[in-house]
């Protein structure tokens, strides 16, 4: 079974009175319908401000994974088909969707553009989320694990700033690491206040342009893929 997502708060909470309102109970609801859809395949979120590096580091995991592991990719943003465009180019498996100007994608998005994609003998269905570190913490998309990326550019301070984003993680990835000699980043500092807020949350450094920390970043797939597999033979 995909780890439970026990240390995610109530997220699109209202209160009123003595009363408390989940205004995502239907997000929810769809989020579980994806995942009993998808009981054989590895489903990841992969979050982070816009420009941290999600769509290059998809395009590089294609590369990682050829011959190894099939992927697909469902990409989310406001506008354009542009990503996907970009993913095609590298000969992944890729379907835009286009929000509309929405700032984050939700799980009903998802569930209907299961029907427009390929996902025979597909391991890995990531998801690029829209470019932000605020809303879609809120929306549960019937992912596995939630993979968010802060790149050094962005500064160290983020965690604590964006806390729900990094509490609902289980994996941060801090990108673009060969710039990190060009910048006052500490690799330390951002993990540190990632793990005050999620104690749990397992970090790597990559540098998707460079190449650093992306086999611990495939070892890293690879073993979910393998875990999510034996626990279905095993349920
Ligand atoms: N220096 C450096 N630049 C990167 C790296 N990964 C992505 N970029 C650049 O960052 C910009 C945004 O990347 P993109 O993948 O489109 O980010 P997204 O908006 O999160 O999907 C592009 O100009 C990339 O070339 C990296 O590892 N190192
Ligand atoms: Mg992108």
């Amino acid at each position: 079974m995909p780890t439970p997502k026990s240390n995610r708060a109530p997220v699109g909470s209202l209160q009123c009175e003595n009363t408390t309102l989940n205004l995502l109970k239907a997000n929810d609801f769809v989020a579980k319908a994806i995942r009993q859809r998808l009981p054989d395949m590895l489903v990841l979120n992969i979050c982070s401000s816009p420009g941290s590096g999600k769509t290059t580091l998809m395009q590089e995991t294609g590369r990682l994974l050829k011959g190894k592991l099939n992927m697909a990719v469902l990409v989310g943003d406001p506008e354009t088909e542009r990503d996907a465009i970009r993913m095609k180019e590298a000969g992944i498996n890729a379907l835009q969707i286009v929000t509309g100007g929405m700032c984050h994608i939700e799980a009903q998005m998802i569930l209907q553009a299961l029907d427009h994609i390929d996902l025979e003998g597909v391991d890995i269905l990531f998801i690029e989320n829209v470019g932000n570190l605020v809303c879609p913490a809120a929306f549960d998309l019937g992912e596995d694990y939630r993979v968010t990326l802060i790149s050094c550019t962005e500064g160290d301070d983020k965690p604590k700033k964006y806390p729900r984003m990094f509490l609902t993680s289980e994996l941060m990835l801090v990108s673009k690491s060969d710039l990190l000699p060009y910048l006052p980043f500490s690799v330390d500092a951002v993990t540190q206040d990632a793990r005050d807020i999620n104690p749990d949350l397992e970090v790597i450094t990559i540098s998707s342009l460079k190449g650093e920390g992306l086999e611990l970043w495939g070892d890293w797939l690879m073993k979910k893929v393998k875990e999510k597999k034996r626990n279905l033979i095993m349920s």
